[in-house]
């Protein structure tokens, strides 16, 4: 069972289809050091290998917090540009599998999600907030830049001009103004609870599926409108060879629901 695991920095709880990872460190805002990282990781690759877990919610012990960002205290330990760059690599890792997952992820935002806090979230599919949430990179003001894929990431998902405004300002962004530019989907007042109503909708639908709309997605963002549209048509064939493809068809044509089995 996932969550009988034993980790310092997260937890994971698993209902049936649903895992929730949570990042937990009191008395620092969930700030991510290089323990938590590497635990996100392990535990990540875990909750992909177990075949019952069909969306991950990720998510920040508290009220106050879903993540402040990499842990400062650490950057005192950071002294050449090797140091600083293999931090960066190491970090952008972390968020890439998590990008990478086959399975749909959903990054449940309460509180502060600052630097690299935000940087986890925008590394899943969908953000939901609790109205409570504030999101920035306010890297800038620490002399830095993101360095766990948000100048990527938060462009491509917003717009170079939003996301050169809130990197350049360092500003914090409330869960209304965020919802209004399209960096969160969902602002709730209970972010977990409606992170929970998201991945039901999602569990509702063909698992190949989704992991396929998600790799057209993910590579279609880097490359032409015409390379995408072949890499869509690619990911289409490989769905109209699954059973799961024949059994939709079928439960609509006869008015039943489907039943699934992700082949
Ligand atoms: N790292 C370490 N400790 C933190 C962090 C953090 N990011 N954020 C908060 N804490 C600690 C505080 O030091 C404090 O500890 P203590 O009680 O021992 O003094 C405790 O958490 C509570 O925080 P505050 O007392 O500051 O709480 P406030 O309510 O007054 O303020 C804020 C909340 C506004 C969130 C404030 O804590 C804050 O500004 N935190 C830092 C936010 C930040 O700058 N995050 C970005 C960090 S940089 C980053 O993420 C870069 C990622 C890419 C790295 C690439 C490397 C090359």
């Amino acid at each position: 069972q996932l969550d009988e695991l034993e980790f310092n920095t997260v937890q994971i709880d698993q209902h049936g289809p649903i895992a929730v990872l949570t990042i937990s460190r009191p008395g620092a805002l969930n700030a991510l050091n290089a323990e938590t990282l590497s635990e996100i990781a392990r535990a990540v690759d875990l909750i992909v290998e177990d075949a019952e877990v069909g969306v991950l919610i990720i998510t920040g012990a508290g009220e106050k917090a879903f993540v402040a960002g990499a842990d400062i205290s650490e950057f005192t330990q950071v002294q050449s540009v090797y140091d600083g760059r293999e931090l960066a690599l190491s970090g952008q890792d972390v968020m890439s599998r998590i990008a990478g997952l086959p399975i749909p992820t959903i990054a449940a935002v309460n509180g502060y999600a600052l630097g690299g806090g935000l940087e986890l979230a925008l590394a899943c599919d969908v953000r939901v907030a609790a109205g409570t949430a504030r999101l920035g990179l306010p890297e800038v003001g620490l002399g830095l830049l993101p360095g766990f894929g948000g100048t990527q990431r938060l462009a491509r998902l917003i717009g170079a001009g939003r996301a050169l405004d809130m990197m350049l300002t360092a500003r914090q962004v409330p869960a209304e103004e965020a919802l209004g530019m399209g960096l969160v989907n969902y602002v709730a007042d209970d972010a977990l609870t409606r992170a929970r109503e998201v991945a039901e909708l999602m569990l509702r639908n063909a698992p190949i599926a989704l992991s396929l709309v998600k790799e057209a997605v993910r590579r279609g963002l880097d490359t032409s409108l015409e390379a995408g549209l072949e890499i869509e048509a690619d990911m289409f064939g490989l769905a109209t060879a699954t059973a799961d493809f024949k059994e939709g068809v079928d439960a609509f044509l006869n008015k039943r629901r489907p039943a699934f089995q992700g082949e």
